[in-house]
């Protein structure tokens, strides 16, 4: 963090963008929602060229530039799909996506050749790489300072290592999220009673309690900074299903009693092409006055939202106006692209000031947050430039430190405030 510096004078028109993206750059980030896992967490963390060229949204672009079925993509070695994605993806075509860039950009930022006709030098590199001093490394050139992971207590790969007792990472925050749930109760109610919580398949009876002490167990496990589910487009509050009971009776009242905010996702349409697996959901528009019931009917909860359609986007700001119990984050998955970015930021920036988080990168391979957060600073620059420029214009003078401040509210504060006490 830089030091902070006595007010300084006013700055004129012209030098108001030197001013943000020197303070953009300056200033680390808290990356506020990522699929990133700590070293404790061992092999479910993701890194290097193989990982970046197989994520998820460059295999669906993979089967637009390629004849390749599916099933036949999802036999090959990881190597040999990255291979075919460079091949298809960076040779034969020109890299122009934002998840194709964004590899050229991680390989730059590494001064590895991003036109190369093959894999060998920059597997070479990766390679060499050794974790846990490459870690603070990649968070320096992403800018960021820590980042909150996504935890899932029924994930047969991961619980086992928190249950062993995984060692905390400062610079990675837990999160607990509730997708198995709040969302596929009969396939995973099961799995809580194996573990000796008294609910069945209908979540009656004592179910909502033993949920609760559930969570408090894997809270007291987790330390999370929040909890959170991704929900459907479909998503309604209140209704007569189970969902809706869990989250009264049991996942609102323990985020009440641990002081920490829900996460909430909304607007998936999940696995419209199954054939793509992790690749094959898509985005819906959502009925947004379930958040507004939310946010009404609980006002003692605090509630962390990003909403996947565009669509929704206005009315999001529009209920964080009239909830400060709401706190719109990210441009999510579909939306972080800079075309966008740019249409939700000023949406936001003209209806709620500084009030709310404008991005987080979604990071699924470690390297991700490189070139995530370069788009992030590339593309907010210019839009908080024209913000200041606005305001001088209508004749209030800004100044170097209140540009520091307003991007620290953006990019830290306005997250730390709103996930309450800090975890013991
Ligand atoms: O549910 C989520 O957290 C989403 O971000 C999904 O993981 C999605 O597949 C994704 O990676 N989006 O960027
Ligand atoms: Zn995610």
């Amino acid at each position: 963090m830089p030091t902070p510096t006595a007010a300084l004078p006013s700055l004129a028109r012209s030098e108001l963008a030197a001013a943000v993206n020197a303070e953009l750059a300056a200033i680390p980030f808290i990356d506020v929602h990522t699929h990133l896992f700590m070293p404790s967490l061992g092999k479910l963390g993701l890194w290097g060229i193989d990982e970046l060229l197989t994520y998820h949204y460059l295999a669906a672009e993979l089967f637009r530039s390629n004849p390749i079925a599916p099933d036949e993509y999802w036999r090959l070695s990881k190597r040999d799909q990255a291979d075919l994605i460079w091949r298809s993806l960076f040779v034969e075509n020109t890299p122009v996506s934002e998840a194709t860039r964004g590899v050229t950009a991680v390989l730059e930022a590494f001064g590895l050749r991003a036109d190369a006709a093959d894999l060998r030098e920059a597997r070479q590199f990766f390679a060499a790489q050794e974790p846990v001093a490459y870690i603070p490394k990649v968070f320096e050139l992403a800018g960021i300072s820590e980042v909150v992971m996504t935890n899932d207590p029924l994930d047969p790969l991961e619980a086992p290592i928190w249950e062993r007792g995984a060692a905390p990472d400062s610079q990675f925050h837990a999160v607990l999220r509730l997708d198995r749930i709040l969302n596929k109760w009969p396939e995973h109610w099961p799995a809580l009673a194996s573990k000796g919580y008294a609910v069945d398949a209908h979540c009656t009876g004592s179910s909502t309690g033993e949920v609760r002490r559930f969570l408090s167990d894997w809270q007291a496990r987790m330390r999370p900074v929040y909890m959170a589910v991704s929900l459907p487009d479909t998503f309604q509050f209140p209704d007569d299903g189970v969902r809706s009971r869990l989250l009264a009776e049991a996942v609102l009242p323990a985020c009440r009693s641990f002081n920490i905010p829900l996460s909430l996702m909304i607007g998936v349409r999940y696995q419209v092409n199954p054939a793509l697996r992790l690749a094959g959901d898509a985005v819906g528009r959502a009925d947004l006055s379930a958040l507004e019931r939310l946010a009404a009917g609980y006002p003692e909860n605090r509630f962390l939202v990003s909403v996947l359609s565009r669509e929704n986007q206005h009315e999001l700001c529009v209920y964080a106006r009239k909830f400060s119990n709401l706190m719109p984050f990210g441009c999510w998955w579909f939306l972080n692209n800079p075309s966008i970015v740019e249409e939700i930021t000023r949406e936001r920036l003209e209806m709620l000031g500084t009030s709310f988080i404008p991005q987080h990168s979604d990071a699924r391979v470690l390297e991700q947050v490189i070139y995530k957060w370069r788009n992030t600073r590339r593309t907010l620059g210019p839009i908080l430039t024209n913000t200041y420029g606005l305001l001088v214009e209508d004749g209030r003078a800004v100044t170097r430190t209140e540009i520091r401040r307003d991007i620290t509210r953006l990019f830290r504060s306005n997250f730390e405030q709103f996930r309450g006490a800090k975890a013991h």
